[in-house]
């Protein structure tokens, strides 16, 4: 057996585009209606490329985003294809400005692509690379369901189970209690007990009304609560946990694995979801999946469909997959759900590639 060779970055480049979304989503925080996606390609002197989105949230942030990254091309030019290397020079390049916002969005790109790179360098499946299998994952449907109202919601609801899967989300965080318990009730009673519903309220209270709501939520058979307050407050998130009977999960704003082992540290959830992107690309969230290992945490993913699958395969306490369609309009290869499982085909890397056509349809400047 000969060894496949070493691969060298010959160049980063960089697209942006904003995809429509099928269901806007309304949630407590702010509304979303186009997902503005920062494309990359990592080109490699030895052939293979290296593949990868980030999600910008806001259509103000993918110009600088992509800025970042073209800025980057220079730096990363003629450096060996090896994430955990290139992760130590980019983080000592920006260690007195800090690694999240912006910088931590442009580094994890680059570590997804290069550990695509890497893995269609290798001609395996990047779940196989890592050491894992091409599973089938559970997957809940996180499309839509925002908040649209008592009204609206059942209809909704409906459509995201008809697809085949066994659970949805529901954002909460209305204007008042009341409201947020007709929408639930509505929901569960469109869906039925053999669905699982969960919900999330997108950081939208206080920790007194958080412990408020969950109280008043213990018996509607909620999965999970997810943020109930902001991100970052991990003491209150504990107290919330103590007073609900639902599992509080929380993690999609874990910056880096540092934040996780923190909010670890001060029993902020019962459940963890990191983003593959915020935790740090692949390299990031196999130092999240591990520090869940110890832990017992239960993991689920955060947005990110595609390379989150295959990182399931290296999450020993894996949990739920978030399915999202979002980039699905700009992929090749559309991720397909059939009984509610999301499978990862045994094909090389993450399985991104690119409809230039989409791609060229959804382009901004
Ligand atoms: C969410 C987060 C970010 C963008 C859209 C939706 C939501 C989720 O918190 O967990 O899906
Ligand atoms: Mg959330």
């Amino acid at each position: 057996m000969t060894v496949s060779p070493r691969l060298t970055i010959r160049s980063l480049q960089v697209r942006a585009v904003q995809v429509p979304m099928r269901l806007p989503l309304q949630t407590s925080s702010g509304t979303i209606r186009t997902a503005p996606l920062a494309l990359i390609d990592l080109h490699t002197e030895e052939g293979a490329t290296g593949r990868t989105y980030l999600f910008c949230y806001t259509p103000l942030v993918l110009k600088p985003v992509c800025e970042l990254l073209a800025n980057l091309d220079e730096v990363l030019r003629g450096v060996a294809v090896a994430p955990l290397e290139i992760n130590r020079l980019l983080q000592a390049r920006f260690k007195l400005l800090g690694i999240s916002g912006v910088v931590g969005m442009a580094l994890a790109g680059i570590d997804m692509a290069a550990w695509d790179a890497l893995a269609r360098g290798a001609g395996l499946p990047l779940a196989r690379l890592l050491g894992g299998e091409c599973l089938g994952i559970q997957a809940y449907n996180s499309c839509g369901l925002g908040l649209i109202g008592a009204a609206a919601a059942p209809a909704e609801a409906e459509s995201l189970v008809a697809a085949g899967f066994g659970a949805i989300k529901v954002r909460l965080g209305y204007a008042d209690l009341a409201t947020d318990l007709a929408v639930v009730r509505a929901v569960k009673a469109a869906i039925g007990d053999g669905v699982h519903l969960m919900s999330d309220y997108n950081q939208g209270l206080s920790v007194p009304e958080a412990v408020r709501r969950v109280r008043a939520l213990a018996d509607e058979g909620l999965y999970w609560i997810e943020e109930p307050c902001l991100a970052h407050d991990y003491a209150g998130h504990a107290r919330v946990r103590d007073a609900s009977s639902s599992p509080i999960q929380i993690g999609e704003n874990w910056w880096g694995p540092g934040e996780m082992a923190a909010s670890l540290a001060a029993g902020a959830s019962d459940l963890g979801m990191p983003d593959a992107m915020k935790i740090g690309g692949v390299s990031g969230w196999l130092q999240a999946a591990a520090l869940a290992e110890s832990a017992g945490l239960p993991v689920s993913t955060h947005l990110f469909p595609e390379v989150s699958l295959q990182l399931m395969a290296a999450t020993p306490t894996r949990h739920w997959l978030e399915y999202v369609d979002w980039a699905s309009p700009i992929l090749a290869q559309p991720m397909e759900i059939q009984g509610g499982m999301a499978t990862a085909l045994d094909t090389p890397g993450t399985g991104i590639d690119w409809d230039e056509a989409a791609v060229q349809r959804y382009r901004v400047p």
